[in-house]
């Protein structure tokens, strides 16, 4: 099977393989109650490049909520904010955790 033309040899049909549009999964982080406001904030705008007063409104949400939305990727990116959130946290001594949910 060529996988461009979806041709096997010696076939004159066109097969189409059924390509599917790549899952979607939301990174969500967590309260708690000893990550500082100001780094949640930071995390907002340098991990998932959210412009300051949107990370604020989110920093807030979580806060009040105990769980908010912060940006929705294919699985290796949202994998991949998940563990930058984890380290930034480690270095910096916060307990703050990020979670990874299929939409
Ligand atoms: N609750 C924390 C405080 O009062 C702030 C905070 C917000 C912590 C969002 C984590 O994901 C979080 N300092």
């Amino acid at each position: 099977m060529n996988p461009l033309s979806g041709h096997t040899a010696g076939e004159t049909q066109t097969r189409r393989p059924k390509l599917q549009p790549p899952k979607k999964y939301g990174v969500y982080l967590l309260n708690d109650d000893y990550t500082t406001m100001e780094f949640v904030v930071e995390i907002l705008t340098e991990v998932f490049g959210l412009p300051h007063e949107k990370a604020v409104a989110v920093m807030l949400l979580v806060h009040h909520e105990g769980k908010g939305l912060c940006g929705v990727y294919t699985r290796d990116i949202a994998e991949t904010k998940q563990q930058q959130v984890s380290k930034r946290a480690l270095d910096a001594g916060f307990p703050l955790l990020c979670t990874v949910e299929e939409m």
